[in-house]
């Protein structure tokens, strides 16, 4: 290959992308970004001139192949490198939102020029270019992904360098560490032997200093991962104990049918709604039921199968009891099966009770603690919910700004704190500077990693290939 032909293929072409969603709209963005984004839009658009960087122009839109008979209206939009979100020049034309319309531009810039953007490619040159780190990168996925208020802020949080803010001081003294540490050898290869090497304790409490906020770091990701990633819930139980109505209540609308009848939901019913910002998809199952019942068709014998199936991919497990009966044996095996997996004991039905003397509860009477609902009155979902979440999130790990909530990220921190541990422990026996610092420069590589300073070209790829078309 001749040299020309190597530096044109590493120049940067111009890229181009539909970037809203497929369908018809009150509008729809076409997207050029690159050194000809400018000369592109031109070719697609009559404007007198071209707009000022960060102005916007009503332009028309023609048909290139009907002798440019205008076809649209559009507002064009430029940017000037390197104040744009990719940092490169960028063009946007803001049409009316028709499929049509829109692949007419979209075919038009590519015969002008430009290359159909892949996906996550814009993000991807906002990155390379220096304009965000990988955190916020990231975050421009999670935020359009959000499916609840709390999940959006999580994510315009982390767009906006939460994350990385907290992660500059670690690095910060890390870095400060190993210039100790590098300054010490060279003073102890050079002449200044004498020159006092740093003492062990002062290394290990500057290892401290760094390791200190990374432990409290990985702390966060309990918190940010199940906020990021929502979690399920499988209702489970005896047939007609009131398992569909308290999912209709928490759902806070009539969605699994409920009736007399034992036996009547058969299939799992799932449906998902926000619980203190985590979205929670509830999964209502048939109930469990024991072979002394009378026998079972086919179609509730596999309903109760997907319970089984249900409540082994159940994050939190509620078992719902019939606070107006006695617990069954059936019942106590299945608490005693959910023994080391999070579960919460339901009672139903707490408006049919005569007294609401906690006593005369029958399941209280059977040292069964459990939280009483009644889904017709309403009474105790508040609770209820309050419980869920305290299961979700776990004790102790409050909300902070910048939770770590990737297994990316959390892996990253993870191998942090393991070559500190190391470091520390090299220090400890007193191992040669030289060891301490191949341990040290691997946690600064994770922290690297973290925020994308240094990450492979495959990580990279799997991280943006995520993304859709014309983000
Ligand atoms: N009084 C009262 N009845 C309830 C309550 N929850 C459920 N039920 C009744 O119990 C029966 C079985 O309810 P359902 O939700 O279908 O139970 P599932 O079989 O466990 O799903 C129905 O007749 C419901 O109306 C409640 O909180 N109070
Ligand atoms: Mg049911």
């Amino acid at each position: 290959m001749a040299v020309s032909e190597i530096s044109s293929s590493l120049e940067i072409d111009t890229i181009v992308a539909i970037a809203t969603p497929p369908g018809r709209g009150g509008i729809g963005i076409v997207r050029l970004s690159g050194p000809e984004s400018g000369r592109i839009a031109l070719a697609l658009v009559v404007a007198d001139h071209m707009p000022e960087a960060g102005r916007a122009r009503l332009v028309s839109v023609l048909d290139r192949s009907k002798e440019g008979a205008p076809i649209d209206q559009a507002v064009l939009t430029v940017f000037r490198a390197p104040h744009s979100y990719t940092g490169e020049d960028v063009a946007e034309i803001a049409a009316h939102g028709s499929p049509v319309v829109l692949e007419t531009l979209l075919e038009g810039a590519i015969k002008a020029g430009a290359r159909l953007a892949n996906p996550g490619e814009y993000t991807q040159r906002a990155f390379l270019n220096g304009r965000i780190d990988l955190t916020q990168a990231e975050a421009v996925q999670d935020l359009i992904a959000a499916q609840t208020l709390e999940q959006a802020r999580m994510a315009a949080q982390q767009l906006g360098g939460a994350l990385s803010r907290r992660v500059a001081p670690i690095k910060e003294r890390l870095l400060y560490l190993i210039a100790l540490l590098e300054a010490g050898m060279d003073f102890a290869s050079g002449e200044l032997d004498d020159v006092d090497v740093v003492a062990p304790e002062q290394i290990e409490a500057v290892i401290r200093q760094v390791l200190s906020p990374l432990e409290t770091l990985a702390a966060s990701y309990a918190r940010g991962h199940r906020l990021r990633e929502g979690a399920s819930l499988a209702l489970v139980g005896r047939p007609n104990v009131g398992k569909s109505s308290l999912f209709n209540a928490l759902l806070e609308r009539e969605r699994a049918i409920v009736t007399a009848a034992p036996g009547t939901t058969r299939d799992t019913v799932e449906e998902t709604v926000a619980i203190g910002g985590i979205p929670v998809q509830l999964v209502d199952t048939a109930g469990l039921r024991i072979a002394s019942d009378a026998p079972l068709d086919e179609a509730e014998e596999m309903g109760i199968v997907r319970s089984k199936e249900a409540i082994a991919d159940a994050d939190l497990v509620l078992v719902v009891l019939d606070s107006t009966q006695a617990v069954r044996p059936e019942e106590r095996a299945l608490v005693a099966s959910l023994e080391d997996r999070p579960h919460l004991i339901v009672g139903s039905k707490v408006d049919l009770l005569v007294s609401s003397d906690p006593e005369a509860v029958g399941l209280q009477r059977d040292g069964v603690g459990a939280l009483l609902t009644s889904a017709r009155k309403g009474e105790g979902l508040e609770a209820l919910r309050a419980a869920i979440l305290q299961q979700l999130l776990g004790a102790g790990s409050p909300a902070a700004e910048g939770a770590l909530n990737s297994l990316r990220q959390r892996q990253a921190v993870d191998e942090a704190r393991d070559a500190l541990n190391a470091a520390a422990q090299a220090n400890q026996v007193g191992l040669p500077h030289e060891l301490l610092l191949v341990d040290l420069h691997r946690a600064l590589r994770a922290l690297d990693g973290l925020t994308g300073t240094t990450t492979t070209d495959d990580i990279l790829g799997r991280i943006f290939s995520t993304f859709c078309i014309g983000k």
